[in-house]
C-alpha cells in the first residue's frame, strides 16, 4: 500500500468512527484505539504535507483567526416559523391546512431545538460553506467555526447530490454549558445566561480554535437547495439525512391526525427536562413535500409548518432585597428576594446569586427590574438586569464583612469566589450541617426536616450530629406540636439511621468536596471511617475519582481533634462507621456496578440504593473490577471505557 492509499484509508476509517461516536453516540472502538489512528494520520500528513486535504479529519480547526465574517446570500431563503402559543392556535392552523388541502394530511412532529439556525452547503459531497440564518435572506459565513463541530461531516459518503444545502440548529448541551460557565467563573469572566447564548457566542468567535473548545452540536431538520432526485416526504428527507451521516434528532413522530400531534406537544412540554439540551417547543410539519408546495408560504413563514412554543421559562420581575445565606461550610451566598412571578407554571420569589463576583458581573441592585429564568427544578437565575428601567434609586449590593448569623469574621481565600464565615461554632452553619446530615441521601432520618432541626438547635438540644443520637422521648416532646406518636416515630427513624452504610455516614459529615459518589468510592477502599482519617494524601488519591482537592479536604477534616471526637461519639452511640456489620447479602453480592447516563424510571441515586439493597456494590469509575455497566440515555465516556475493557453493558 502506498502512503497515499494508507492516508485515504485512515481518513475513511476515522470518518466512520467519528460518525459512530458523534452522530450515533454508539462508538465501535475505544478512545485509545481512535487516538492511535488519528496519530498515525497526523504523522503521515506531517511527513507528506502535499497529501493534506481540507476535508481530512485532522483539519477541523483550520485557518487563522478572522477579522470578521463575510456576508452570505442564501440561494433559497430560510423562512421562519409561525408560532402557536396554545392548543387552540394549533387547532386553528390544522383547520386552515385541511381547508386549503381539502383533506387531512399527515404531520411530522419534531422537537424545536433552542439553538441557532444555520445552513450547511455541500458540493460534490464536500462541506464547502456554513452560514448563520441571519435575516433569512443573508447570513454570515461561519464555515471555519462550523467545521469544528465534530458531528458535521466534512465529507458525505457515496454519491450524494452534486449540490446539497441542509438546515439545522446548532446548540450546546446543558452539561457543556455548565462546564463552560464554571470555567468562565473561575477565570473571572461573565457566565452565559443560557445554553443558547453560549452556543451563539461560541459560533461568533473569530478564532475557530475557541469554537473547537466549546463542544457544540447540531441537529439537521430541513432541506434547502438540492440538485438531483428529491424525496417525496419530510420523513424521507430525514431518512436521507441519516443515510448521509447528518445528525437527526431521534424524537420525531409521524402523526396521522392533529390529536397525535397535540399528544406529542403535551408529552414534550412535560418531558423536556429529561433531555440533555434545551428545547423551546415542538414543530409540526406537513409530511408530503407536494402538499408543502401546494400550501406555499406567506411573506415570512411556510403555511405547512408551525411552531408550538412552550410557556416561557423567562419572566420579568423586581429585586426587592438581596439577603445573604450561610451554608454548612460557612459559604455566604447572596440571594435575591423577588416580587413573586409565575414562570412556567410555578411561582418564583427568589433567585440564587451564587457569590459576590456574580452580583458584581451582573450588576444586580436592590430595586432593579430583572429577567429571570427557570430551568427544570434548578433554582431560578437572574439572566440580566433591564438597565433601561433603572431610576437611579437602585442600591448596589455589598458583601457583609461579618457573618449575618453569628457576627463572626468573613474571609475570602485568595483565588476563591466564595466569602466564608470562619467561625465553626456559627449557628447558621451548624443548622445547615445538621440539615445535610439527616437529609435523604445522607443519614435519611425521616421526619427531621429543616424546621425541626432549627428548633432542636434553638433549644440547645443538639450541638453536633452525634447529639441527635442522644435525644430522648422527652426532648422530642418538648418541640412544638410534637405528640407521643410522632416523637416515637422520630426516635425510630434516628435508630434506623444507625445502620446506614459507612459511605452514607461519610457523605453526611459534609466534608468539603466529598460528594455522594466520592464517599461511596472511598468506603469501597477503606474498612471504616477511622482508617479513612488515618490515610495519607497518597493513599487517598489512589482511590478512583479522588483527586488532590478531595484528599486534602479529608486530611484537613481528620487533623481536627473535634472531628475525631465526633467520630468516637458517633460509634459510642451506635452509628456504624465501618463495613464490619451490615453488608446485606443478596443476589447481587460480589458484583460491582457502574451507572452512567440518564435512567428513565428512577434517578441514579435511587438505582444505586436498590443495587446495594440487593447486595451489589456501585462505584463511580469503570475499571477491570467492574462487572456491569448500566447505561441510560446520553451515556458518556464510561460507556466507551466499558466497551474498551469488554465489560458487560446492560440497559435499564
Ligand atoms: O428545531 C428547530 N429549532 C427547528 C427550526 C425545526 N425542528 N424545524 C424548523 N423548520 C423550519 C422550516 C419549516 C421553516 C424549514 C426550524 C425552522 N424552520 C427555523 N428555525 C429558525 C428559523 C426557522
Amino acid at each position: 500500500m502506498t502512503v497515499k492509499e494508507r492516508v485515504e484509508e485512515l481518513r475513511r476509517v476515522i470518518r466512520h468512527h467519528d460518525y459512530r461516536y458523534y452522530v450515533l453516540a454508539d462508538p465501535e472502538i475505544s478512545d485509545g484505539e481512535y487516538d492511535v489512528l488519528m496519530r498515525e494520520l497526523e504523522a503521515l500528513e506531517a511527513a507528506h504535507p502535499e497529501l493534506i486535504a481540507p476535508d481530512s479529519p485532522t483539519q477541523r480547526v483550520a485557518g487563522m483567526p478572522q477579522t470578521g465574517f463575510e456576508v452570505v446570500f442564501h440561494r433559497v431563503p430560510l423562512l421562519s416559523l409561525a408560532n402557536a402559543f396554545d392548543e387552540e392556535e394549533l387547532w386553528a392552523w390544522d383547520g386552515r391546512t385541511r381547508r386549503l388541502l381539502g383533506t387531512e394530511p399527515e404531520y411530522v412532529a419534531e422537537l424545536k431545538i433552542d439553538g441557532l439556525a444555520v445552513s450547511l452547503l455541500y458540493e460534490e459531497g464536500r462541506f464547502v460553506r456554513g452560514a448563520t440564518r441571519g435575516d433569512g435572506e443573508q447570513g454570515e459565513d461561519i464555515t471555519l467555526n462550523l467545521r469544528t463541530i465534530p458531528s458535521i461531516p466534512l465529507r458525505l459518503p457515496g454519491n450524494g447530490p452534486r449540490v446539497l444545502e441542509v438546515r439545522g440548529e446548532v446548540y450546546m448541551d446543558r452539561r457543556e454549558f455548565e462546564r463552560l460557565n464554571d470555567e468562565r467563573l473561575a477565570a473571572g469572566e461573565a457566565p452565559f445566561a443560557n445554553p443558547r447564548n453560549a452556543a451563539a457566542g461560541s459560533l461568533r468567535q473569530l478564532d475557530p480554535r475557541i469554537t473547537a473548545e466549546r463542544r457544540l452540536d447540531i441537529f439537521l431538520y430541513g432541506l434547502g437547495y438540492a440538485e438531483g432526485p428529491r424525496p417525496q416526504t419530510h420523513m424521507e428527507v430525514l431518512a436521507l439525512f441519516q443515510d448521509l451521516g447528518l445528525r437527526v434528532n431521534p424524537n420525531i413522530r409521524l402523526c396521522s391526525s392533529m390529536e397525535e400531534g397535540i399528544a406529542f406537544c403535551r408529552h414534550w412540554a412535560e418531558a423536556r427536562e429529561e433531555l440533555s439540551y434545551d428545547i423551546d417547543g415542538v414543530v409540526l410539519k406537513v409530511n408530503s413535500l407536494a402538499w408543502q408546495e401546494k400550501l406555499g408560504a406567506t411573506a415570512k413563514n411556510p403555511r405547512w409548518a408551525i411552531a408550538y412554543k412552550f410557556p416561557a421559562q423567562e419572566a420579568t420581575t423586581t429585586v426587592e432585597d438581596i439577603i445573604v445565606q450561610v451554608g454548612r461550610t460557612g459559604v455566604l451566598t447572596p440571594l435575591a428576594i423577588l416580587t413573586p412571578v409565575v414562570v412556567a407554571g410555578s411561582t418564583v420569589s427568589r433567585a440564587s446569586l451564587h457569590n459576590a463576583d456574580i452580583v458584581a458581573q451582573k450588576d444586580v441592585r436592590v430595586g432593579d427590574v430583572v429577567i429571570i429564568r427557570k430551568a427544570g427544578d434548578v433554582i431560578p437565575e437572574i439572566v440580566k438586569v433591564v438597565k433601561e428601567r433603572r431610576t437611579g434609586k437602585e442600591q448596589p449590593f455589598r458583601m457583609p464583612t461579618t457573618c449575618p448569623s453569628c457576627g463572626g469574621m468573613v474571609f475570602r481565600a485568595p483565588k476563591e469566589a466564595a466569602h466564608r464565615c470562619v467561625n465553626t461554632a456559627c449557628r447558621a452553619q451548624l443548622v445547615e450541617r445538621l440539615i445535610h446530615f439527616v437529609s435523604r441521601d445522607a443519614m435519611d432520618i425521616e421526619g427531621l426536616g429543616p424546621a425541626r432541626i432549627e428548633q432542636l438547635v434553638e433549644k440547645g438540644l443538639v450541638e453536633d450530629p452525634a447529639d441527635i443520637y442522644a435525644l430522648t422521648m422527652d426532648d422530642f416532646l418538648s418541640l412544638e406540636l410534637v405528640q407521643e406518636t410522632s416523637a416515637r416515630n422520630f426516635l425510630e427513624a434516628v435508630e434506623a439511621s444507625k445502620s446506614r452504610p459507612a459511605h452514607r455516614v461519610l457523605y453526611a459529615l459534609g466534608i468539603r468536596h466529598v460528594g455522594a459518589e466520592a464517599a461511596r468510592e472511598l468506603m469501597n477502599h477503606f474498612p471504616d471511617l477511622f482508617a479513612l482519617t488515618r490515610a495519607s494524601q497518597e493513599e487517598l488519591m489512589a482511590v478512583p475519582g479522588v483527586g488532590e482537592k478531595i484528599a486534602a479536604s479529608i486530611r484537613e477534616f481528620a487533623a481536627e481533634p473535634k472531628n475525631q471526637e465526633l467520630l468516637g461519639e458517633l460509634t459510642r452511640r451506635g452509628v456504624g462507621l465501618g463495613k464490619a456489620e451490615a453488608v446485606p447479602k443478596g443476589p447481587l453480592t460480589g458484583y460491582q456496578f457502574v451507572l452512567t447516563g440518564a435512567l428513565e424510571s428512577m434517578g441514579r441515586k435511587e438505582a444505586a440504593a436498590k443495587i446495594e439493597e440487593l447486595g451489589g456494590k456501585v462505584t463511580g469509575a469503570v475499571s477491570t473490577k467492574t462487572d456491569y455497566v448500566v447505561v441510560g440515555a446520553d451515556p458518556g465516556s464510561k460507556l466507551t471505557r466499558a466497551e474498551a475493557l469488554g465489560i458487560r453493558v446492560l440497559d435499564e
